[in-house]
């Protein structure tokens, strides 16, 4: 005789009431250890159904406000989110790298999952390279699962993580993506086409891998290169980028992957931002991290994490280090409301503003991807 399982006690609930639950145990105890596993795979499941009829490329509208990288730094993203507002009070847009590296993979990602449960037209979640299997396997979330859950689950987070989208662009002229641009991207006709990659093999080639990991290069380097530092994928210089852009009508591409000391950086006379979200990257670097707002008139600012430390004998050098380069980051940008530990939001990094972005954007030449706007202004309603 079948004997009735402990652990479907819950059963009685809807998966929104779940992840609901779920979320808020997440803000208030930063831990899962009240959820068994059949409820974790139960969000991964809701989590891959809400994504799976989504296309490669998102279609959103501002205002709205960009995460870069977060890798397991579950307090970071809940100190944003105390900053600027909880879904679904602000629109987020997410370029990926939710595992890995920090200690808290499983917890960040099923937050995101939760909320994106919850609030599937305010919350978008693009995929980053440690989406992939190959990466995730190696930098910490199979190990941190193995330990809290078992490998199964690890198996079925490949399948959610196939579903997410690649890039999103924001009205007609911002262009969002974890990694960067691509020489095999031609026309908006290659985003309608692009397929969401579901097996290692196909992450590693084509426009999508330079999605996911392609990097500016300020070095001399017009065109594409190899991105001989990452070892797949390619570098691309202004000219590229400005050539691509030329071509989609594009006024700015947002993208993450790479730290940066003060959270964010403009390159190519402010034609590219890397925002990247994680704070104290991996314990040992003293970078800050930013998420960026896109105004309803298309104002761009940023609210700046500082790094969370407390100085120890031992690390007295990587403190001072610290503050001189948040004291430089406000002599560039004083802030009247600077906190130990937290820029309050809104914090405009001013002027932080891309004067073709400034005025409302003109209707201008149509953009070729009629299908695409169509279906996700249905779904918006
Ligand atoms: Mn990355």
């Amino acid at each position: 005789m079948k004997s009735i399982r402990k652990t479907d006690i819950f059963d009685g609930e809807s998966v929104d009431q779940l992840a609901q639950r779920i979320i808020d145990h997440l803000l208030q105890w930063r831990c899962l250890d009240a959820f068994c596993d059949k409820q974790i795979l139960t969000i991964l499941d809701k989590t891959e159904s809400t994504l799976k009829p989504l296309p490669a490329m998102l279609q959103i509208e501002h205002p709205v406000t960009i995460f870069g990288d977060i890798h397991g730094q579950l307090d970071s993203l809940i100190r944003y989110f105390d900053a600027v507002g909880y879904p679904p009070k602000v629109q987020f847009l997410f370029l990926g790298d939710y595992v890995d590296r920090g200690a808290k993979s499983l917890e960040v990602s099923l937050l995101l999952f939760c909320y994106k449960i919850r609030y599937p037209h305010v919350v978008h979640l693009l995929r980053g390279n440690h989406e992939c299997m190959k990466m995730n396997r190696l930098y910490g979330f199979h190990e941190e699962l193995a330990r809290k859950r078992g490998t199964r689950m690890w198996k079925r987070y490949q399948n959610v993580f196939n579903e997410l989208p690649l890039c999103a662009r924001v009205g007609q002229k911002i262009l969002c993506m974890h990694g960067g641009i691509s020489q095999n991207c031609t026309s908006w006709e290659s985003f309608r086409n692009l397929k969401k990659p579901n097996t290692p093999k196909t992450c590693d080639e084509g426009l999508q891998v330079d999605l996911m990991w392609a990097d500016p290069t300020q070095d001399k380097c017009n065109a594409f290169a190899i991105n001989q530092q990452r070892a797949i994928s390619v570098v691309f210089g202004e000219k590229a980028l400005t050539d691509f852009m030329k071509k989609l009508g594009l006024s700015l591409i947002v993208r993450a992957h790479e730290v940066s000391q003060d959270g964010f950086n403009f390159l190519f006379n402010r034609k590219i931002v890397t925002v990247f979200s994680a704070p104290y990257y991996c314990g040992n670097d003293t970078n800050c991290g930013a998420i960026m707002h896109i105004s309803p008139s298309y104002e761009i600012s940023f609210t700046v994490l500082r790094p969370r430390m407390i100085q120890t004998s031992e690390n007295a050098d990587v403190v001072r280090q610290m503050e001189n380069n948040y004291k430089d980051l406000m002599a560039k940008s004083p802030d009247p409301n600077r906190g130990r530990h937290l820029t309050p939001a809104p914090i405009p990094v001013q002027p932080v503003s891309i004067p073709p972005l400034l005025a409302p954007v003109a209707p201008g030449p149509p953009i070729q991807i009629p299908p695409l706007i169509s279906e996700m202004v249905e779904m918006k309603k």
